[in-house]
């Protein structure tokens, strides 16, 4: 009789667990590498809120900031695996692995996010690139352009000779030929390195001088307008197809959305975050010369070349993805 009356409890524990969950609908988990208070976490906190909402609750997202479910590196791997269903990549920390979508990272003078972000998700959608294949991409946006901010100041682009910069991507070769000491590392890595003085600077966007606090270590801002990072994020494919109809209706009409959203707000962003540290930190902001934006320019294009020869050996018409990601820019920056 007692077994029973177990065995009868424990059922109606589990109808009472399942019925709990067709309520409370399908939970995903989204992992993200940089702290909450960043753009990329940002803009995964709105994607959640505009998620749940649209699917009246049918789809929950329980999200991971600050690298506490997947870091910067393994989050490619991790989502693919199922480690987390959903996962915000930064493409240019896995070099060679995106040959098309890292043409949004060649230095072609964004001066908007959310023009580059439009563009990548533009660029996105007529290619369809074969480097997706393994995954769902949800959306897809990019950092501000990049900028130097260093302890010692760059007044000139001569002052960058033998200064130990945190990088990654592109720019990285665009500081060795201007003789500075490039070290590649995730976002994530770079608040220690910065306070053991591994590097004395960093070039990314101006959101880390308030979301990171690094105005208070790097007082000093050179306006380079280096290229733009592009980002992705992406969901386990068998994940994806176990959602319903309705559900995946809901996020693939987020997608563009998203990605305007998350250009608009960065822009903004740069704008508060660049007034802030004047305020609080006094930091000092320094232009450089028509001829050294010139020379900056130069030392872009062997990045071009290179990134043609990865596309030719994947077999990717780069010309063809060059053209329109200009047209595409040229649209989006005159709007
Ligand atoms: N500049 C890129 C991207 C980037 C800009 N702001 C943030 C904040 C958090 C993570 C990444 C980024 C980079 O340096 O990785």
């Amino acid at each position: 009789m007692r077994k029973t009356m177990s065995v009868l409890a424990a059922s109606l524990a589990l109808i009472g667990l399942m019925s709990a969950t067709a309520l409370a609908g399908t939970m995903v988990t989204y992992a993200n590498f940089p702290p909450a208070k960043t753009f990329p976490c940002v803009q995964m906190e709105r994607w959640k809120t505009e998620v749940e909402k649209r699917t009246g609750g049918k789809l929950t997202v329980q999200t991971f900031p600050g690298s506490t479910l997947l870091g910067a590196k393994n989050m490619l791997r991790g989502v693919q695996t199922g480690q987390a269903d959903i996962g915000c990549i930064s493409i240019a920390y896995y070099p060679g692995v995106f040959p098309l979508m890292s043409a949004v990272n060649l230095p072609v003078a964004f001066t908007s996010t959310e023009a580059a972000s439009l563009t990548m998700w533009d660029l996105f959608q007529k290619y369809q690139p074969e480097e997706f294949k393994d995954v769902k991409v949800l959306t897809m946006f990019t950092s501000a352009p990049s900028q130097i901010m260093s302890k010692e100041p760059v007044k000139t682009l001569a002052d960058l000779k033998g200064m130990e910069l945190r990088a990654s991507g592109t720019i990285l070769r665009v500081l060795s030929g201007l003789g500075a000491q490039g070290v590649g590392m995730p976002m994530s890595e770079t608040p220690e390195a910065l306070q053991k003085g591994v590097v004395k600077g960093l070039v990314s966007s101006f959101d880390v001088l308030k979301d990171f606090n690094f105005a208070d270590i790097c007082r000093h801002e050179t306006i380079t307008n280096l290229p733009v990072y592009p980002f992705a994020v992406i969901m386990n494919k068998a994940r994806w197809e176990s959602l319903s109809g309705d559900v995946k209706d809901v996020l693939n009409d987020l997608g563009r959305e998203q990605a305007q959203w998350t250009g608009q707000y960065l822009d903004a962003h740069i704008n508060d975050s660049l007034n802030w540290s004047r305020e609080k930190y006094q930091v000092e902001v320094y232009k450089l010369t028509p001829a050294e934006h010139a020379e900056l320019k130069k030392l872009g294009q062997p990045l071009v070349d290179d990134w043609k020869a990865e596309c030719a050996k994947a077999g990717i018409d780069a010309d063809a993805v060059l053209k329109d990601l200009l047209e595409y820019q040229a649209k989006y920056e005159s709007l």
